[in-house]
């Protein structure tokens, strides 16, 4: 038997996955990186789960790589003429794939941080579509601290979020930037004191998972594309995509009710 290193649970319409090593701040093994990924498209390809929040156990969110893991531990004595692990084999086969799921998940994703999120466990993160952090939690781009790039996205979404000259800073420097600083800068959506964290995700999700979710990914994915494109062919892939939203039961729905001056019960996905 595999030992499990992701909780499942559900609300309602709410998958909660939650990462389980808190011993080690949650830092993330190739078993644990497969068994998220599949957490996610068990979420994806389940029609009941209409929103999904990340969390983490314990006192920390995420703090990367365990850099522990023989997968990617270079030996350190002398004489040792083992070959060096080629940690871009990881990256592409557990972060990269990972990354992906998250960000063509067809319902929105929340990341609720509740401690230090650091290394990849930061950008994973930041790869959710809305975080929320708690008063406490910090954010660390571990990476230059011990010789290593950005992975998991960093390096498309730091200087997305919140521009080249502070991406830079936060990927050069590595310190700790504190959840309401990281409120400040638009890296993130939201900081709340540590007490109100649990109940400003859940209703947060609750609202999400009642709106037209179908929308909000695609929403997602125009944005995410849009940063490639110009002016005039983000217009056409807007009309393209709000061409198939206008086919949509759910927009069918919005606009009924509207017009009924009742609230909407989107149910496609
Ligand atoms: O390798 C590849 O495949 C490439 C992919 C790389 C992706 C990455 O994520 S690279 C970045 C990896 N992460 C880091 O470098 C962060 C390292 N951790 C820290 O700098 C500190 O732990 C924190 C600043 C995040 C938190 O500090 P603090 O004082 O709150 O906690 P702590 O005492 O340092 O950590 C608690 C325990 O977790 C401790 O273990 P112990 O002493 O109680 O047995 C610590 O060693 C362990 N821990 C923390 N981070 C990691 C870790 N163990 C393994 N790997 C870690 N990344």
């Amino acid at each position: 038997m595999h030992e499990s290193l992701i909780e499942h649970t559900q609300e309602g319409a709410v998958r909660a996955l939650r990462l389980f090593r808190p011993a080690l701040l949650n830092a993330t093994t190739c078993a644990m990186l497969v068994q998220l990924r599949e957490a996610f498209e068990a979420a994806a390809a389940d029609a009941s789960v209409r929103c999904v929040v990340l969390t983490g156990a314990g006192r920390g969110f995420c703090v990367g790589q365990d850099l522990n893991d023989p997968l990617v531990r270079q030996a350190e004595a002398a004489g040792d003429d083992a070959p060096l692990k080629d940690l871009g084999h990881v990256v592409a086969q557990y972060y990269v794939p990972l990354a992906r799921t998250v960000r063509a998940m067809p319902v929105p994703v929340i990341a609720a941080v509740n401690g230090v999120a650091a290394g990849a466990g930061a950008n994973l993160a930041l790869g959710c579509d809305l975080v929320v952090a708690a008063e406490s939690a910090n954010f660390i781009q571990a990476f230059a601290k011990i010789g290593l790039v950005p992975d998991c996205g960093g390096s498309w979404l730091l200087p997305r979020l919140v521009g080249r000259a502070k991406a830079l800073e936060l990927a050069l420097l590595g310190d700790k930037l504190s959840a309401r600083e990281a409120e400040r800068i638009g890296l993130i959506h939201r900081c709340v004191p540590d007490a109100e964290l649990t109940d400003t995700v859940s209703q947060l999700a609750q609202r999400l998972a009642q709106g037209s979710v179908r929308a909000m990914a695609e929403t997602r994915k125009l944005m995410d594309a849009a940063g490639l494109l110009d002016f005039n062919t983000a217009l056409v892939a807007e009309a393209a995509a709000q061409s198939q939203a206008g086919f949509s039961a759910d927009y069918a729905e919005g606009a009924a009710a509207f017009m009924a001056k009742r609230a909407p019960r989107f149910e496609d996905r």
